[in-house]
């Protein structure tokens, strides 16, 4: 998988051009200033290139003759006693199959000896220590062309991909089982958790956000330490990491078991905006237009149940829909759940609300990874001030949105891969309400 990475990589540059590109993988990072680590985890374009899961290691490919080069920390006895091992340079030789390894402490001699015209890296610091060896650094280039590769995933990927989807989706079942006699919030999340991590998947790709009631409402709560109200109902944004690669998936549904109103009526809204915008994906496609679709369907299910009223033109027109879906309709997703590549350059985010927040305005081709979340919000602080909004407040129910302040929100996002005719949808949690009640009834 990663020789195909590289190989990919090399194919945008002139070949035998005196170039090289060098790159610097993740070193560990500590809280604050104390010998508090966190645990590693390798930084996404070194673990494309590479596959190498430690600390402090570099990367050097060579442009010219297609070969690539490991640069390996130096490391002393005093690391084994702590650490645990000192690998010999053979190992990694013989594990990752560069052309050649090197310490770190030699680097300065690599690059003098070879003296190449550019050396292609990611950002200023690393362009800092090239220029220190005397060495023309271009920052320009490499981030695009990793951005470029990495948002088409080839079928290594894509399995990652579906395995991360598949564990994930079974946590998800699992936490939801698990709500209905939890007491507070952080309880579902160990649930969640017990199962990822228990299949070895020890990285999340991103806080999880497990929100009761209200919270469901707050786009990043983080905290998950609430007492979970009664009859209230539950959001789960949570994904898992295998390879590097991973899954982004929510759901939302009552901590009873079952739907009742008014989650069941905004549910469906919701329902139908997911339904619709997945069964659009294929390759042509661009996001934006799926977001505004997505934004049509829930301001005419508001509309369906008197929340708003007017046009669904002249709502639209507007931008109605962002006080109740804020974010964008979805993202790449791959090595980071906020995957590169999502614009390419020279393109601007859409000046819009609600759409100025799509991670990806890009036009859908085989073999990208997106997901697709629309959600409906209830937002005190949205709301409020819309009231009171001569724009906004003639097509609003106040007085019945008013009764809804504290309702919440509900999102549901599935990850899919863009193939040749359509999509593929790896995402194997229920979403209607009739399944979910199924699957919480065990
Ligand atoms: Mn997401």
């Amino acid at each position: 998988m990663h020789e195909h990475n590289r190989k990919k990589l090399f194919e945008l540059f002139q070949p035998s051009a005196d170039a090289l590109i060098y790159l610097k993988g993740g070193t560990v990072l500590h809280r604050y200033n104390t010998d508090f680590e966190y645990s590693f985890r390798q930084e996404s374009n070194f673990m494309y290139l590479t596959g190498v899961k430690e600390p402090d290691f570099q990367l050097i490919m060579d442009i010219k003759d297609q070969t690539w080069h490991l640069v390996l920390p130096r490391r002393d006895s005093k690391f084994a006693v702590w650490m645990g091992y000192v690998h010999p340079p053979e190992y990694y030789k013989e594990t990752f199959g560069p052309d050649s390894v090197l310490f770190e402490d030699q680097l300065e001699l690599v690059f003098s000896r070879r003296s190449p015209e550019t050396v292609y890296c990611l950002g200023d610091e690393t362009a800092d220590v090239l220029r220190g060896f005397n060495l023309t650094a271009n920052t320009d280039t490499l981030p695009e062309a990793l951005a470029y590769c990495r948002s088409i995933k080839s079928e290594a990927e894509l399995e990652h991909l579906r395995i991360a989807s598949k564990i994930a989706g079974e946590a998800h079942i699992i936490a939801m089982k698990a709500a209905g006699a939890a007491g507070f919030e952080y309880e579902v999340k160990a649930a969640y958790e017990y199962h990822t991590k228990r299949n070895g998947l020890l990285h999340e790709p991103y806080s999880g956000i497990f929100a009761s009631g209200a919270n469901s409402a707050i786009l990043h709560y983080v905290e998950n330490n609430r007492a979970i109200p009664k009859n209230s109902h539950f959001l789960i944004d949570a994904g898992t990491e295998v390879e590097g690669y991973a899954a982004d998936i929510t759901r939302t549904f009552p901590v009873s078991g079952r739907f009742e109103n008014p989650l069941s009526d905004l549910y469906d809204i919701v329902l139908k905006a997911i339904r619709e915008t997945i069964s659009g994906a294929r390759p042509g496609v661009k996001m934006e237009d799926l977001q505004l679709h997505a934004c049509r369907v829930i301001l005419d299910g508001l509309k369906g149940l008197g929340l708003v009223h007017g046009r669904i033109e002249d709502m639209m027109e507007i931008n109605l829909f962002a006080l109740f879906f804020p974010h964008g309709l979805g993202h790449f997703l791959g090595l980071d759940t906020h995957d590169v590549g999502g614009y390419l350059k020279g393109v601007e985010p859409i000046d819009r609300p609600g759409l100025r927040f799509l991670r990806a305005r890009r036009t859908l081709e085989k073999g990208m990874v997106i997901t697709i979340e629309p959600g409906l919000y209830m937002i005190p602080a949205l709301l409020e001030p819309a009231f009171k909004d001569k724009t906004n407040k003639p097509f609003l129910n106040e007085s019945k949105l008013r009764k809804l302040l504290g309702f919440g929100g509900i999102r549901i996002e599935d990850n899919l891969v863009i193939t040749e005719t359509g999509y593929e949808n790896m995402t194997p949690v229920p979403k209607s309400r009739e399944r979910i009640e199924e699957v919480m009834a065990g």
